[in-house]
């Protein structure tokens, strides 16, 4: 598991300080990050002395530090030891001048913070602040005085609280030996936050430049894997592009879903981009990285309006087409066989019409009709295009589960017609499963009552998993996300976006109640789902970010620091 990295401004004056000696001069800063964003409020401590410690602040920066700060004071000076005492429930703090103290902070021994308090600059008498409420256990006062602080060990028992490393407190233990003495060599740097792994990083000397750590969230370590709590149901899937299969985002992949699609890598602009010039190399590399980690492989593409090169189309007849469309099926499907287990042989054939014979898009009002796409295939191969595909793909690898894959299924009426022809490639047996794209939205959207979106109701969609399921087809989620806008305002109305680069606790709690009923439903019918595919891995790499106007979104189940949003808790609690 990736752990710790180097690379920061770190300096550090140590010179051996004794009783008669001069006292030693330390002063180490750093950075720590989660990979991508600093980690605020940090415990950072020297492990072999404990006075020297910091919390980080927001920009996850950290200085542990005698030169400069009240620790070396406590050392010192017998008068400055009584820094902090306590008295009942009560914390008194004496500063010296010139240090202008801010902070003070209480956390929780793995490093939570329970309560912060400022002292203000106005410190005549002895600023105090009264204890909540503790727990029995041990806990941490921290006080920060500009970019340097101490820190102090409190132990909460039944009867009594002990202040460590403090005359008043009936306990000495601050890690410093009997002569008052800081040993020197070898180190370590201990760092402490909830939900973060504790972390202890080897220091070689005590001078040291450029220290950056990288400190792991509990949560992506530890988690109970996604696909392990789902093994009794359906495999859980994620698309993955050329970067992110390798890349920071890998171990959550490895960790959480057993089934990868390529989100482009497959099309057939990328396999095919010119006639015979076949390009296997990525999409291999992708495959076989998710099979050495155990997961099943989507094939995501075959024939596609999209993402499909012109010279396909150029010049054909229907037999030049077909004759195309055989050969990369059937080159792609022999690079790939016993690899991919399943594939979408055909992806978004079927459109909504209006009275002039227009594609009608989301906005249902104008519906006249549902009908097959008028794409280049259609124009030139009408229907038969679909059926030629399929044949095509049976015949190059007869063990491969082939779907047809579309979204708006929750629609009565595009369902009714996609079934329409899904029923004879069944009847001909070129068909094993439909996909379910299920690109959602945090709601269904209220005020448009003719939009798509008004009919994404659990039960709409209960309802299309079970039709299909009747007819004997497999059933896959292959391209799920749950956007948090809803689509009763255009997505280019810039006063509407989300910009805030973190989704707020409002958000994410509604984000997670949707995710958590659909999840609910897919297990109710999990008899008839073999497959819940989620079309990325964390919000930092979505197409719904990209595409079509480049407003954020957020509709992962990881969150943009890779960590697991609350929709990842609530579909795992059941
Ligand atoms: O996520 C894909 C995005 O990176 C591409 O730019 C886009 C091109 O149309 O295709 C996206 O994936 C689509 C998938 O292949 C088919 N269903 C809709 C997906 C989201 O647009």
């Amino acid at each position: 598991m990736e752990m710790i990295r180097i690379f920061s401004t770190l300096i550090l004056f140590y010179t051996f300080f004794c009783a008669a000696a001069q006292a030693p001069d330390i002063s180490i800063t750093g950075i720590i990050t989660d990979g991508r964003n600093p980690v605020e409020n940090a415990i950072v401590t020297l492990v072999k002395d404990s006075r020297f410690a910091d919390t980080t602040d927001s920009k996850g920066a950290f200085t542990l530090s005698n030169k400069t700060g009240i620790s070396n004071n406590t050392v010192r000076n017998s008068k400055e030891n009584n820094l902090i005492f306590l008295r009942g429930n009560r914390l008194y703090f004496s500063v010296p001048d010139g240090i202008s103290t801010s902070d003070v902070m209480l956390h929780t021994a793995k490093g939570r913070c329970i309560q912060k308090y400022s002292l203000g600059k106005n410190r005549s008498g002895s600023p105090s602040i009264e204890l909540p409420k503790l727990s029995t256990g041990l806990y941490f006062i921290s006080i920060s005085s500009d970019r340097t602080s101490i820190i102090r060990k409190l132990i909460v028992t039944a009867t009594k609280k002990y202040l460590c490393g403090n005359s008043t407190g009936n306990f000495t233990s601050t890690g410093i030996n009997q002569s008052g003495q800081t040993s020197t060599g070898v180190d370590q740097i201990k760092i402490t936050k909830e939900n973060f792994l504790t972390k202890q990083v080897d220091i070689s000397s005590y001078k040291i430049e450029d220290l950056s750590i990288l400190f792991e969230p509990e949560s992506i370590a530890n988690a109970t894997s996604l696909h392990k709590r789902y093994s009794n149901f359906f495999h859980i899937g994620a698309a993955v592009d050329g970067n992110s299969y390798k890349d920071a985002h890998a171990s959550i992949w490895k960790t959480h879903f057993n089934s990868m699609v390529c989100e482009n890598e497959m099309k057939w602009t990328a396999l095919q981009p010119s006639s015979g010039n076949f390009q296997f190399s990525q999409a291999n590399a992708m495959v076989n990285a998710a099979r050495s980690s155990g997961m099943l492989v989507r094939g995501h593409v075959l024939c596609w309006f999209d993402q499909t090169p012109d010279w396909v189309f150029q010049g054909a007849s229907k037999e030049v087409l077909f004759g195309r469309l055989r050969n990369h099926i059937s080159k792609v499907m022999s690079e790939f066989k016993g690899k991919v287990y399943a594939w979408d042989v055909v992806n978004e054939a079927v459109i909504g019409y209006n009275d002039n014979d227009q594609d009608v898009g989301e906005d249902l009002g104008s519906l006249k009709r549902w009908g097959y796409r008028n794409s280049k295939w259609y124009q030139i191969a009408g229907e038969d295009h679909i059926f030629e595909a399929f044949k095509a793909a049976r015949a190059a690898d007869p063990n491969a589960k082939l779907f047809y894959n579309d979204f708006w299924n929750y629609l009565d009426g595009k369902r009714e017609f996609i079934i329409s022809f899904v029923k004879k490639l069944k009847e001909q047996n070129l068909i094993d499963g439909v996909g379910l794209q299920c690109h959602l939205n945090i709601s269904a959207a209220q005020e448009k009552k003719n939009n798509q979106s008004a009919y994404q109701t659990v039960d709409n969609l209960e309802k299309e998993i079970r039709e299909y399921a009747a007819l004997g087809l497999d059933v896959h989620i292959t391209e799920l996300d749950i956007s948090i806008y809803t689509r009763d305002y255009v997505s280019d109305d810039k006063s509407k976006w989300y910009t805030s680069p973190d989704l707020n606790e409002a958000y994410q709690d509604k984000l997670a109640k949707r995710y958590k009923e659909f999840f609910d439903m897919f297990r109710r019918n999990a008899d008839k789902i073999q497959n819940v595919t989620l079309w990325g891995i964390s919000d930092d790499n979505t197409w719904l970010s990209e595409f079509p106007s480049g407003r954020p979104d957020h509709p992962l189940l990881f969150d943009k620091h890779l960590k697991p949003k609350k929709a990842f808790d609530a579909i795992m609690d059941f």
